[in-house]
């Protein structure tokens, strides 16, 4: 039921309908959007809160819901041709988007109304396809309490900042008086939009109405935005600070991967991403149908389709990956089926740098910078540019999961691949509803067999693997 399309099912078809059943066990600030090419980037998106049944870990007395989302003039499909139109310069020139937040300009907001020495549970989602979020509230104690639907130990911080794909809770508390009005303030930006002054970074403010007739406290909204911290690397403040309120140690390891991500030009000039030097592509049936009817086959990585980029794991391995980003721009690396342990923070060997990227990085080695005894998890990291982060996780959710780039380009460009997870344990477990399946039948999409939907190895009909013409 995790809904991306060609990896767990085939899409809804065009003017059907499918019920997702799925047993809720994870409380949290969550959102859900289209997984079918550039669905999510035009739109198809909004916040999923799951309440505990039971009392919340953190008490509070109200909470309200930022989401967050960048909005441009063009479609996704448009930006798209312009970023791999070999005729153009590359990286293209494409205008900074506006911002909005709950679906309306980010200026344009209602005020949120505090009560004074009230609580509240503030949850930010960034839901955009691109860019970064900051937010922050002046003049009040601000405490991340959960990132990505887990909890953490609070940490007091000014402001904090979102990759896409990230959410956070802040808990703040409301002030004794209701004497004054207070502002808002969110900024939208991304390391590959020229700084240029109205344009990129866009800032915006909102009112939080403790009382109707007070005045309102005025603040120097770029100066504060500008102060919290962000680093070069656009990876926040560093989520290693944060400890998981479960107190989970860090796994062992019994498996390290590493994953290189990048960019490459292949034929005609066309430029992807790559993940260890592929370039996603679907394969012609979803991969859960191929590790389901592969029988004892399906621990065999290349039926899934190289362009998969699959990684078979075994049923409750403890897996280590190292993720590198020897290139210019950030990826929030977003895992499906897991939360993982963010481990360590550190610099990529310069030798994995393209020599044109190391022009103004090669000063700039960025330190070691380890988890506490309690790793935060989350389930979106950002790679921060020209650094690894080690993540890790136990493969005790059998099941088929992307690893991809949440920016919706570099998914879109290839920037993904596909953990097969204990395909022995799925087919002994798993039954996959008709209702899920009638939907591959009437698009004409095979139900069996590997990447090809072919029975066994025999891959016939699959294109050949693209070559990298040059990085
Ligand atoms: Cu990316």
């Amino acid at each position: 039921m995790d809904g991306a399309a060609m990896v767990t099912q085939c899409g809804i078809p065009p003017g059907k309908s499918f019920t997702y059943e799925y047993e809720v066990n994870q409380a949290g600030t969550f959102w859900l959007h289209g997984h079918y090419h550039h669905q999510n980037a035009d739109g198809l998106r909004t916040p999923l809160i799951v309440h505990d049944r039971k009392q919340h870990l953190y008490k509070y007395d109200g909470e309200y819901v930022f989401a967050f989302e960048d909005w441009y003039k063009e479609s996704f499909a448009e930006r798209l041709a312009l970023t791999i139109d070999p005729k153009k310069s590359f990286p293209p020139e494409s205008p900074a988007p506006n911002a909005l937040i709950n679906g309306v300009d980010g200026n344009a907001t209602k005020p949120i109304s505090f009560k004074p020495k009230r609580t509240y549970r503030i949850r930010l989602i960034n839901m955009s396809a691109a860019v970064w979020f900051k937010f922050a509230l002046p003049g009040h104690q601000m405490r991340v309490i959960e990132a990505d639907g887990k909890y953490s130990v609070p940490l007091e911080v000014d402001g904090v900042t979102l990759g896409p794909g990230q959410r956070f809770s802040v808990l703040v508390s409301a002030l004794d008086s209701a004497s004054i009005n207070y502002q808002y303030l969110v900024e939208v930006f991304a390391s590959f939009f020229p700084r240029i002054p109205g344009e990129s970074p866009k800032y915006y403010t909102g009112i939080v109405e403790y009382n109707k007739d007070a005045s309102l406290d005025i603040v120097d909204t770029i100066s504060i935005l500008e102060a919290i911290p962000e680093d070069k690397s656009f990876s926040g403040y560093t989520d290693v600070e944060l400890s998981s309120a479960d107190r989970q140690p860090a796994f062992p390891v019994d498996r390290s991967i590493d994953l290189v991500l990048g960019g490459a030009f292949f034929k005609n000039n066309i430029p992807r991403d790559i993940v260890n030097n592929i370039t996603y592509a679907e394969p012609h049936i979803p991969t859960l149908y191929s590790a389901l009817s592969l029988g004892s086959l399906a621990v065999d990585k290349d039926l899934y389709g190289i362009q998969s980029n699959t990684i078979v794991l075994k049923h409750n391995e403890s897996i280590e990956l190292v993720v590198y980003n020897p290139i210019r721009i950030p990826h929030p690396m977003h895992l499906h089926g897991h939360v993982f342990q963010l481990i360590e923070y550190g610099p990529v060997d310069p030798r994995m740098v393209l020599s044109e990227n190391r022009e103004g990085f090669s000063n700039q080695t960025a330190p070691i910078v380890r988890a506490s005894e309690y790793p935060m998890e989350r389930d979106t990291v950002v790679i921060p540019t020209m650094q690894y982060v080690k993540l890790r996780f136990r493969a005790d959710n059998p099941g088929v999961w992307l690893f991809h780039c949440h920016m919706d380009i570099h998914f879109g460009m290839g920037m993904a691949m596909t953990f097969v997870e204990a395909p022995d344990v799925l087919q002994d477990t798993m039954v996959i509803p008709d209702s899920m399946t009638q939907m591959c039948v009437e698009q004409g999409i095979p139900t069996t067999g590997n990447a090809a939907g072919n029975p066994g190895t025999d891959l016939s009909g699959l294109p050949p693997m693209p070559s990298i013409v040059h990085f």
